[in-house]
Protein backbone atom coordinates (compact mmCIF):
# COMPACT_ATOMS: atom_id res chain seq x y z
CA UNK A 1 0.00 0.00 0.00
CA UNK A 2 2.79 2.35 1.02
CA UNK A 3 4.65 1.62 -2.24
CA UNK A 4 1.29 2.36 -4.38
CA UNK A 5 0.54 5.63 -2.09
CA UNK A 6 4.16 6.36 -3.16
CA UNK A 7 4.14 5.66 -7.07
CA UNK A 8 0.43 7.45 -7.12
CA UNK A 9 2.06 10.22 -5.85
CA UNK A 10 4.82 10.56 -8.26
CA UNK A 11 2.05 10.33 -11.01
CA UNK A 12 0.31 13.07 -9.44
CA UNK A 13 3.42 15.20 -9.07
CA UNK A 14 4.63 14.52 -12.61
CA UNK A 15 0.34 15.38 -14.21
CA UNK A 16 1.06 18.59 -12.44
CA UNK A 17 4.48 19.32 -14.03
CA UNK A 18 3.32 18.56 -17.28
CA UNK A 19 0.65 20.58 -17.21
CA UNK A 20 2.67 23.60 -15.46
CA UNK A 21 5.68 23.64 -18.20
CA UNK A 22 3.47 21.76 -21.30
CA UNK A 23 4.33 24.48 -24.12
CA UNK A 24 1.94 26.05 -26.20
CA UNK A 25 2.55 24.85 -30.17
CA UNK A 26 2.38 26.60 -32.91
CA UNK A 27 0.02 25.51 -35.83
CA UNK A 28 2.33 23.14 -37.70
CA UNK A 29 4.22 25.08 -40.90
CA UNK A 30 7.12 24.77 -43.28
CA UNK A 31 7.23 28.84 -43.74
CA UNK A 32 10.03 29.32 -41.55
CA UNK A 33 12.41 30.72 -44.44
CA UNK A 34 12.80 32.39 -47.32
CA UNK A 35 12.91 29.91 -49.94
CA UNK A 36 9.35 28.64 -48.15
CA UNK A 37 7.64 31.27 -47.52
CA UNK A 38 4.04 30.84 -48.21
CA UNK A 39 1.94 33.00 -51.10
CA UNK A 40 -0.55 35.61 -49.97
CA UNK A 41 -1.05 37.01 -53.49
CA UNK A 42 -0.79 40.17 -55.74
CA UNK A 43 -0.94 43.18 -54.81
CA UNK A 44 -2.06 46.04 -56.79
CA UNK A 45 -2.72 49.82 -55.71
CA UNK A 46 -5.54 49.74 -53.87
CA UNK A 47 -5.97 46.43 -52.74
CA UNK A 48 -6.08 45.00 -49.27
CA UNK A 49 -4.38 41.45 -48.24
CA UNK A 50 -4.67 39.72 -44.92
CA UNK A 51 -2.94 37.15 -43.40
CA UNK A 52 -2.96 35.19 -40.18
CA UNK A 53 -1.06 32.79 -38.68
CA UNK A 54 0.67 32.21 -35.00
CA UNK A 55 4.44 31.71 -33.68
CA UNK A 56 5.79 30.56 -30.81
CA UNK A 57 9.75 30.44 -29.04
CA UNK A 58 9.46 26.60 -28.95
CA UNK A 59 8.26 24.90 -32.15
CA UNK A 60 7.46 27.92 -34.66
CA UNK A 61 9.93 30.89 -34.21
CA UNK A 62 8.79 32.84 -37.50
CA UNK A 63 6.57 32.82 -39.71
CA UNK A 64 7.37 33.89 -43.98
CA UNK A 65 5.23 35.19 -46.33
CA UNK A 66 5.62 36.82 -49.88
CA UNK A 67 3.13 39.01 -51.90
CA UNK A 68 3.63 40.32 -55.42
CA UNK A 69 3.03 43.96 -55.90
CA UNK A 70 2.38 44.66 -59.57
CA UNK A 71 2.88 48.27 -59.87
CA UNK A 72 4.53 51.55 -58.13
CA UNK A 73 2.01 51.50 -54.63
CA UNK A 74 2.32 53.25 -51.35
CA UNK A 75 2.15 50.13 -49.28
CA UNK A 76 1.37 50.21 -45.44
CA UNK A 77 1.78 47.23 -42.95
CA UNK A 78 -0.12 46.59 -40.25
CA UNK A 79 0.49 43.63 -37.22
CA UNK A 80 -1.91 43.26 -34.28
CA UNK A 81 -2.16 40.30 -32.09
CA UNK A 82 -5.30 38.44 -32.14
CA UNK A 83 -6.96 37.74 -28.55
CA UNK A 84 -6.75 35.97 -26.43
CA UNK A 85 -2.95 34.92 -27.30
CA UNK A 86 -1.08 38.35 -27.94
CA UNK A 87 2.22 39.23 -27.19
CA UNK A 88 5.64 40.68 -28.59
CA UNK A 89 6.78 40.15 -31.97
CA UNK A 90 9.04 41.02 -34.79
CA UNK A 91 7.66 42.41 -37.98
CA UNK A 92 10.56 42.68 -40.49
CA UNK A 93 9.79 43.76 -44.17
CA UNK A 94 11.66 42.60 -47.32
CA UNK A 95 11.98 43.46 -51.25
CA UNK A 96 13.92 41.31 -52.72
CA UNK A 97 15.42 43.34 -54.93
CA UNK A 98 17.78 40.70 -56.93
CA UNK A 99 14.98 38.10 -57.09
CA UNK A 100 17.76 35.41 -55.92
CA UNK A 101 15.25 34.34 -52.68
CA UNK A 102 18.17 35.27 -50.41
CA UNK A 103 17.89 38.71 -47.95
CA UNK A 104 20.70 40.80 -48.92
CA UNK A 105 22.21 43.71 -48.02
CA UNK A 106 20.20 46.55 -48.46
CA UNK A 107 16.84 44.71 -48.39
CA UNK A 108 15.91 45.19 -45.29
CA UNK A 109 12.91 47.94 -45.97
CA UNK A 110 11.35 47.69 -42.65
CA UNK A 111 12.31 46.13 -38.92
CA UNK A 112 9.70 47.35 -36.32
CA UNK A 113 11.23 45.17 -32.95
CA UNK A 114 10.15 44.10 -30.43
CA UNK A 115 6.46 45.14 -30.06
CA UNK A 116 2.99 44.34 -29.54
CA UNK A 117 1.59 45.99 -32.45
CA UNK A 118 3.68 46.91 -35.70
CA UNK A 119 2.96 49.88 -38.35
CA UNK A 120 5.35 50.48 -41.18
CA UNK A 121 4.57 52.83 -44.78
CA UNK A 122 6.37 52.95 -47.76
CA UNK A 123 5.99 55.13 -50.60
CA UNK A 124 6.66 54.50 -54.29
CA UNK A 125 7.29 50.80 -53.78
CA UNK A 126 8.36 49.63 -57.24
CA UNK A 127 6.52 46.30 -58.51
CA UNK A 128 8.60 43.03 -57.51
CA UNK A 129 8.50 40.69 -54.52
CA UNK A 130 7.77 40.99 -50.93
CA UNK A 131 8.40 39.67 -47.77
CA UNK A 132 6.94 39.74 -44.40
CA UNK A 133 8.35 37.92 -41.27
CA UNK A 134 6.48 37.91 -38.00
CA UNK A 135 9.41 36.28 -35.16
CA UNK A 136 8.12 35.24 -31.77
CA UNK A 137 9.89 38.17 -28.71
CA UNK A 138 8.09 36.38 -26.05
CA UNK A 139 10.65 34.65 -23.37
CA UNK A 140 8.48 32.07 -22.58
CA UNK A 141 6.72 29.42 -24.56
CA UNK A 142 3.60 31.48 -25.25
CA UNK A 143 1.84 30.94 -28.37
CA UNK A 144 0.94 34.55 -30.37
CA UNK A 145 -1.63 34.82 -32.79
CA UNK A 146 -1.06 37.53 -35.19
CA UNK A 147 -2.87 39.23 -38.04
CA UNK A 148 -0.57 41.48 -41.14
CA UNK A 149 -3.20 43.61 -42.77
CA UNK A 150 -1.28 44.68 -46.27
CA UNK A 151 -2.70 47.54 -47.52
CA UNK A 152 -2.00 49.56 -50.95
CA UNK A 153 -4.94 51.92 -50.78
CA UNK A 154 -2.70 54.22 -48.51
CA1 LIG B 1 6.63 29.26 -39.31
CA1 LIG C 1 17.77 39.08 -52.52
Amino acid sequence: MKLFNSSFKAFVFGVLCLGLTSPAFATSDSDNNIQNAISIGNLNSGQVLTLTGDVTTTDDLEDFRKFELKGTSNVRLNEEKIAPNGGRTDLVWIRDANNNQRIDAGETIGNSRDSFSHQITRKNLPAGTYYIIVRNRQLNSNKVQYQVTVNAKV
